[in-house]
């Protein structure tokens, strides 16, 4: 009996040196020293034993198991280790490998110029409101003073989506659900997309992005118009601009005025650039008419105001030298890249 538990504790060592999986060591651990393993098949046998051997017997057994639990314990932490070792090995980062390079976005030229249009009115004390895309005909042409037959209104321009609802084709319906909710004093610009039913070309495009301003408040002039128009000219386009207001006409402002900026190209002589006029028109602008004050519940007797309109688009073109404003809608990184 001693002879075969010797021969039991050489014979597991030798299996368990060979083993290299978590699942072959624990089946020599269950084939030797679990319940129903070679050692308790053993043990079973001390029976048979004179009173003598079997304290001597019983101690070898116990340490033969003691030893095989203690070699298979090693060989799992072993094994574990080593597991461990070549699974860190495999998920190595070479953290000084060079990264992919992701290109660095920037600022659309047209959000460029509109940041800086909104920060020099925010400047002088504006708000910015926005307001809907899809609008009432009222609030874009019957409250701004727009007649029924007026050609503004010709489906020519307007993308109509029922018979009284329109794209807004200017930003003003923004200022008048302003004036309707809000009591004087107001000083807001709105910014957005208007949309416009032209075929596209150089200059023309069926959306494009509008800035309009309004001031109303108890005795403003056309002093107040020049002014604020003037210092808006001069901090974008610098403090040398030569600015001049020529008579115009638009329906929801009387009396109007178109404002134009002496040519930077050839200073007034005329150039390509100003095509000839030494002149270049910058934006449209007029007193508030008092019938669109008494449209939006403003008495045209307590207060009067002025308004202003201008083109993102156009303002970008001069600023960047661009003659085709389609290349701010196509996003050719080619184009893009160079602001
Ligand atoms: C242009 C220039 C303009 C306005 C827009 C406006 C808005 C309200 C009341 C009165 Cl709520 N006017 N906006 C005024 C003058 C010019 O835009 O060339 N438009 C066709």
């Amino acid at each position: 009996m001693k002879s075969k538990l010797e021969e039991i504790r050489a014979r597991a060592q030798e299996e368990l040196s060979k083993a290299n999986a978590v699942e072959a060591i624990e089946e020599l651990r269950v084939k030797y020293a679990g319940k129903k393993g070679e050692l308790t098949a053993i043990l079973k046998q001390m029976g048979k034993l004179s009173p003598e051997e079997r304290p001597v017997i019983g101690q070898l057994a116990n340490e033969v198991r003691g030893f095989i639990e203690n070699a298979v314990d090693t060989k799992k932490k072993e094994l574990a280790k080593l597991m461990l070792e070549k699974q860190l090995e495999e998920e190595k980062i070479d953290v000084t490998l060079p990264s992919d390079i992701s290109p660095l976005g920037h600022k659309h030229p047209l959000s460029v110029v509109l940041d800086e249009i909104k920060e020099i009115f925010v400047g002088m004390g504006f708000e910015i409101v926005e307001g809907p895309e899809v609008e009432y005909d009222y609030y874009n042409f019957e409250a701004l003073n727009i007649p029924k037959d007026h050609p503004a209104r010709d489906t020519q321009d307007t993308f109509y989506i029922t018979d009284n609802i329109v794209l807004r084709t200017q930003t003003s319906p923004v200022q008048v659900r302003v004036m309707e909710k809000k009591k004087p004093p107001i000083r807001i610009i709105s910014p957005g997309r208007v949309f416009r039913s032209d075929a596209v070309d150089a200059t023309h495009s069926p959306l494009f992005h509008q800035i309009e301003g309004l001031v109303v408040d108890k005795d403003i002039t056309f002093a107040d118009l020049k002014g604020t128009l003037e210092t808006f000219i001069k901090r974008l386009y610098g403090d040398d601009s030569v600015v001049r207001f020529r008579p115009h006409h638009f329906p929801f402002t009387e009396p109007s005025a178109e404002v134009d900026v002496q040519c930077f190209s050839c200073k007034g002589k005329g150039c390509r650039v100003c095509k000839n006029e030494g002149w270049i028109e910058i934006l449209g602008c007029g007193m508030v008419h008092p019938k669109v004050l008494a449209n939006c519940g403003i008495d045209p007797e307590e207060y009067s105001g002025f308004a202003l309109g201008l083109g993102l688009e156009r303002v970008a073109m001069r600023r960047y030298g661009v003659d085709d404003m389609r290349l701010f809608y196509e996003n050719d990184t080619r184009f893009l890249s160079q602001f």
